[in-house]
């Protein structure tokens, strides 16, 4: 006797009762009175409770009532209890009744069998290649009902409604239909869809698994390619083996089912008009994609296991060759050329996933923004990393915002149910490691990797959907793991029972060509020729990277990379950066005015006539002018401008507004995007709240198009702590270890206000230990038009270098960091900006040099005492350390005395420990050594005080410090 439960009928079944609803729709007699009632809303007490007014459905107008199934499913949900009950007493209710009463209750027991089996199938699906039996489940109640067990013998026998679940019969014996749903939903697939909010996409879905029991039905030529993929793939992993033995590789042993997998991917993928595909992977298999995918030659892999044949050429530098990234153009069965690129990884697992998207939008934009079908991302996840590394929660949060969406990307989980030693039980909360991903609303397979067929099925599903729905898709590889973790780690010491199971378990092409030799498809022979044939191809290439070693160094100027430049900063031109007056002044006329018809908000509209007065030159630019017409003039001269960070469109501190809201209509106006033809793209997103996604979908961004000027603000300087790795593994090091270079820009607001320990600090201090080699400019810009420059700067030069700017929150406001017209119609950015007192220099004893926004604060302090021995200089660039101008500003003064370096941060902070050693040392023009001191704050473990009084105070002992002569006690 069927129990149905309360879980059962409710909410979540919609697609139960919209098969009800189809059914009456076509035929109102076939379904029971009590679903008649409730669908015709002839229920007898009451409104009826289906449709609204005029509108109500009516059944026998045939199939297609798009709004059906939402409507049945209001219904249901809507708060109208009494909608499900009555029908729930029927569906028990087995007593003596007439025949076609019995025979509709029968079938609706079957709707529902038939719906736990769509429902829940999976979770009985034979995935795990090992054959271990699935983690209990009995606490999950509509398992039970994907079975034969609601059903006494007779009723099994007995024909029932198919509910499309063949393509060409209506009526079936249930018992053949029970066997069918359990070939399609608990076989070597189990599938996670029914969860599908847009019932189009389910039902899109179920046919494709349903008419073909969920199985490939592959020609003889589709299975041999099937099998010298997965033939090449362990044959591969066998050469390295025995030649390299003990080293690294991560092999993809256990899971050689991925590549048959990728393989099917860009078959398909060219069919359905792929023509790039950006691939993010970490270690596991990524030697054997490398060569097996995208063709790198296996004499270069070899060659990088041989390493270099002079090690001091890579001295600090390079990285392991599972890192490395490639790509290169393959031509699918039918002629398609499809551009793959690998990207280049850090160890940190997941933490490609947003680059690898950052790419893909980047060259979508390229191509035409709009169709981003014809690039596509793919993400190859470990199982303990997808479920535990938060990166990947952030980057599946983008993948339907208009600032980052790349059309779906295609997961594939190679899942060896196993993280280094942890097993999964102790690696995830959740029973599948792609639990993060059900946050999308898409659909999730599970395979099993011994069944290379089932594998290219989904992969089949997988790319379709992708394509067509533009949607993430996930593919779980359910696989396992060879050997240990890596080829030197002994595994039996912690998963003693796996791994003897795994040391008896053959190589799934083994498997795969013995069920062909079975089917009479391809003899053993012909698979013994194959992978003869393959350990030959291996053992050329072994040969010939021994003898000419082709170890290639990847290049940073190909392609889009044309004409950009990395390396040291010597020898790169410093470009004038000033926009002559009369290109400059509409642009700022035009960033003044809204389009007719606009209304403003009135503190708005005050803005807006500030800016307007700065263009007819009567008050000097502010920060935001500054700002904005950096931008505005490179769109004016086509430059791409993409800019994004939390609350971004209007500035955290209210000083950008780039995008305007009209306060009567709500409507939307860009002033940058309003600059006319033959104007650069201006993009500009509010992001969601996340700083390590989004860092690293920016930074992926600017690797693909390097002729735009790409922003990523924090909201807070320290708020980019948590895009750390971002920084440290990709931003400042991709050049060192890759080859790749990147103009992302950071806009890190920082500065001492007193706004407490995390609103002050954009930990200037690290970026500076991490800078070396050239890899970065650490700038701090004081003024309006010095931000104009550095921007301008950073687009125009053609030197790719990350751009770290602290930028300011109360001089937005202040009024000395505002700057006149003619600071931007000429010149360039200063990395270093002089203060000599008013008079002569020949008095000045002693150099204050600092920088950021204290500057200014010390000229105050110095206006006030009057003191002419004293001179200021802003280092408005940290690095690269402008060592030309500091050099010119200590010759600048004959009697100086002493250095000071001067700094709001805590000692053990800001730049103090970075100039020491830049600083000290340094002679005076007669030759006398020069005295370097330190006036800040006193080193803290945390960044600043959380009162605004002791801020004050500490703030005036170190200007007092500074300006003191001797050595400072107020610090
Ligand atoms: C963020 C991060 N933490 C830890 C590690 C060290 N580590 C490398 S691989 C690995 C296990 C990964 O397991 P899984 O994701 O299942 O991939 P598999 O190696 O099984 O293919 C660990 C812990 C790392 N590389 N990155
Ligand atoms: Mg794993």
């Amino acid at each position: 006797m069927p129990n149905p439960t309360d879980t059962f009928l409710s909410g979540s079944n919609i697609d139960f009762i919209e098969g009800l609803y189809a059914r009456w729709l076509e035929d109102p007699s076939s379904v029971d009175p009590s679903w008649r009632e409730l669908f015709s809303g002839t229920r007898t007490e009451g409104r009826p409770l289906l449709g609204s007014g005029d509108g109500r459905a009516q059944p026998g107008n045939g199939r297609g009532a798009g709004n059906g199934p939402a409507v049945a499913a209001r219904a249901v949900n809507g708060g109208n209890g009494a909608a499900a009950a009555p029908a729930r007493a029927q569906l028990v209710s087995v007593g003596d009744v007439p025949a076609s009463l019995a025979a509709m209750q029968l079938q609706s027991r079957v709707d529902q069998t038939l719906y736990a089996f769509r429902l829940r199938g999976h979770l009985l699906a034979q995935i795990d290649p090992l054959g271990r039996p699935r983690p209990q489940m009995n606490h999950i109640a509509d398992l039970a009902m994907a079975s034969d067990a609601p059903f006494s013998p007779e009723e099994l026998e007995q024909v029932v409604d198919s509910s499309e679940v063949y393509a060409d019969r209506k009526r079936v014996k249930l018992r053949e239909l029970l066997s069918r749903l359990r070939r399609t939903y608990c076989g070597h697939i189990g599938v996670e869809y029914m969860t599908l909010y847009d019932s189009a996409r389910r039902r899109w879905l179920m046919p494709r698994m349903e008419h073909t029991e969920n199985r490939l039905d592959p020609s003889p030529s589709e299975q041999r390619r099937i099998l010298e993929s997965l033939t090449y793939a362990d044959t591969f992993e066998a050469f390295i083996h025995t030649k390299y033995q003990g080293a690294k590789r991560f092999s993809v042993d256990g899971g050689e089912s991925l590549l048959p997998m990728l393989d099917t991917m860009l078959e398909l993928g060219g069919e359905l008009g792929v023509e790039e595909v950006v691939i993010g992977m970490a270690h596991r298999g990524r030697l054997n994609v490398l060569t097996n995918v995208l063709g790198k030659s296996p004499d270069q892999i070899f060659s990088e296991f041989n390493g270099p044949v002079d090690p001091r050429k890579f001295m600090g530098r390079g990285d392991v060759k599972y890192h490395m990234g490639f790509s290169s153009d393959v031509t699918t069965s039918t002629g398609k050329r499809i551009h793959i690129s690998l990207a280049f990884n850090p160890s940190h697992l997941e933490f490609v996933h947003p680059v690898v998207e950052g790419r893909a939008r980047a060259k979508q934009q390229a191509l035409d923004g709009q169709d981003r079908r014809k690039v596509l991302p793919l993400v190859i996840h470990g199982d303990a990393a997808m479920a535990a590394q938060g990166v990947v929660a952030e980057t599946l949060n983008l993948s339907r915002l208009r600032g980052y969406d790349t059309g779906g990307t295609v997961h594939i989980v190679i899942n060896n149910q196993i993280g280094y030693t942890t097993d999964p039980e102790d690696a995830r909360s959740s029973i599948y490691s792609t639990a993060v991903a059900q946050m999308l609303d898409i659909p999730i397979f599970h395979v099993n990797g011994d069944d290379p067929e089932a594998c290219v099925h989904v992969m089949r599903l997988a790319t379709e959907y992708r394509q067509r729905f533009q949607s993430d898709v996930v593919v779980d590889l359910v696989c396992f793991r060879r050997y240990g973790h890596n080829e030197g780690d002994e595994p039996s010491y912690t998963q003693p029972l796996m791994y003897e199971a795994i040391r008896h378990h053959p190589p799934v092409s083994e498997l795969y060509a013995k069920t062909l030799a079975e089917q009479g498809r391809v003899s053993a022979q012909d698979a013994e020729a194959l992978r003869e044939e393959a350990k030959r191809h291996f053992l050329e290439a072994y040969n010939q990277a021994k003898e000419t070693p082709a170890l290639r160094e990847p290049s940073a100027h190909e392609g889009l990379w044309k004409g950009y430049r990395g390396g040291p900063e010597e020898g790169i031109a410093e470009p004038e950066t000033g926009v002559p007056e009369k290109s400059l002044v509409p642009l700022l006329e035009h960033l003044a005015l809204v389009p007719q018809g606009f209304t403003p908000l009135r503190q708005l509209g005050k803005i807006l006539e500030r800016r307007g007065a700065m263009a007819r030159g009567e008050i000097p630019l502010d920060w935001s002018a500054g700002e904005n017409l950096a931008y505005a003039t490179l769109l004016r001269s086509g430059t791409h401008v993409r800019l994004t960070g939390q609350d971004t469109e209007r500035g955290t501190f209210g000083h950008r507004n780039a995008v305007l809201h009209d306060a009567k209509t709500g409507a939307v106006y860009v002033p940058l995007q309003a600059l006319g033809a033959g104007a650069g793209r201006f993009e500009v997103y509010n992001s969601p709240l996340s700083e390590t996604g989004c860092m690293g979908f920016e930074f992926g961004y600017s690797l693909d198009y390097p002729d735009a000027l790409v922003l990523w603000e924090a909201q807070f300087g320290d708020f980019a702590n948590g895009a750390q790795v971002i920084i440290d593994q990709f931003i400042v090091a991709a050049e060192d270890k890759w080859r790749r270079l990147s103009g992302l820009t950071l806009l890190l607001p920082h500065g001492y206000e007193g706004a407490g320990p995390e609103h002050s600090s954009a930990r200037l201090e690290r970026f500076l230990t991490m800078a070396a080699e050239d890899n970065v400019q650490v700038c701090y810009p004081t003024s309006s038009a010095q931000v104009f420059h550095l921007l301008r700067r950073q687009a125009i030069r053609p030197w790719r270098k990350p751009l770290v700017v602290m930028t300011p929150k109360s001089l937005l406001r202040r009024e000395e960091a505002s700057a006149p017209l003619g600071a931007f119609t000429s010149g360039s950015f200063r990395r270093l900006i002089s203060d000599p007192p008013a008079g002569d220099t020949a008095k000045v004893t002693r150099l204050l040099l600092c920088t950021g926004k204290v500057a200014y604060d010390l000229l105050a302090a110095r206006a006030k005492s009057g003191d002419d021995t004293i001179a200021i200089a802003r280092l408005e660039q940290l690095y690269p350390f402008p060592e030309a101008q500091v050099a010119a500003e200590i010759a600048r003064y004959p009697g100086l005395q002493e250095l000071v370096w001067v700094q709001e941060e805590p000692e053990n902070m800001g730049a103090w420990s970075f100039v020491i050693p830049r600083l000290a040392g340094r002679t005076s023009a007669e030759g006398r050594k020069l005295p370097l001191r330190y006036a800040g704050r006193e080193a803290s473990a945390s960044p600043a005080t959380g009162f605004q009084k002791t801020h004050e105070l500490e703030q005036t002992l170190l200007i007092d410090a500074a300006l003191s002569r001797g050595q400072p006690d107020g610090r």
